[in-house]
């Protein structure tokens, strides 16, 4: 049985993460592969329930320290007991964000340090690479804007400008620092013209199916 591909969507608030995975999907689909979509922090009972409680406002006082293990408790269950398993049952897993995310927000974000970030990538989520990961790159007042429409914000979104820099920043390093892995997709096209380069960086691994 050949493992099946591991592909995550990541980027700030709003980038549209949400809409290319739809279209993502749909496109698999018609390549005759049927993947199977999850979310980050979620996917799971006990990832859904964590999930709540991470971006509920009442919990604004919420350590640096325990959000990360939270997100990374979330992550454990989801690569045991969803990701791993269908990647060994060869199919494609297409996830809403991932360990880039922690990176990202918590070491980002909050300040958390890096190596706290890679040990826990390392115990908790088994090391588990994606194949492909496409970050959606979008400048923080636009994404702004296309969050502001949306009502109440959660917990994370409540945070400042400086805040999300900090979180893109981390995320530009690391697509930089791995560019084997990522690509950069410029978030401020449109749907079809973000969908059409998300298409462009996955058709490789279709090609590379056994
Ligand atoms: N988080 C963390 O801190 N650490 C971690 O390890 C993980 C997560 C895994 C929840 O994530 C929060 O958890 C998130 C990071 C943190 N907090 N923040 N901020 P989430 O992914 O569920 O939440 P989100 O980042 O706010 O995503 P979202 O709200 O689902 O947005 P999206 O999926 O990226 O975008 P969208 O819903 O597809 O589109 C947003 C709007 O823009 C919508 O009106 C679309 O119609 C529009 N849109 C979409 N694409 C376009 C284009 N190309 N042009 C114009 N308009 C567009």
């Amino acid at each position: 049985m050949t493992r099946g591909r591991f592909i995550t969507l990541e980027g700030g608030e709003g980038a549209g993460k949400s809409t290319l995975l739809s279209g993502l999907e749909s496109w698999l689909r018609a390549q005759g592969v049927e993947p199977l979509r999850t979310r980050e922090p979620g996917g799971t009972a006990l990832g859904e329930a964590l999930r709540a409680l991470l971006l509920d406002p009442a919990q604004a006082g919420l350590s640096a320290e325990s959000e990360l293990l939270l997100m990374f408790a979330a992550r454990a269950e989801l690569v045991r007991k969803l990701i791993v398993p269908a990647l060994a049952a060869g199919r494609w897993v297409l996830s809403d964000r991932y360990t880039d995310a922690s990176y990202a927000y918590q070491g980002g974000g909050r300040g958390q340090p890096v190596a706290r970030i890679r040990a826990l990538e390392q115990w908790a989520a088994l090391d588990l690479k994606p194949d492909r990961t496409l970050l959606l790159d979008l400048p923080v007042a636009a994404a702004r804007a296309r969050a502001a429409g949306r009502g109440h914000p959660d917990r994370i979104e409540r945070e400042n400008d400086d805040f999300f820099e900090r979180v893109l920043s981390v995320y530009r390093a690391r697509a930089a620092a791995e560019p084997q892995r990522f690509s950069l997709l410029d978030a401020s096209a449109s749907p079809d013209v973000v969908l059409a380069a998300a298409q462009a960086a996955v058709q490789p691994l279709l090609g590379a199916r056994a």
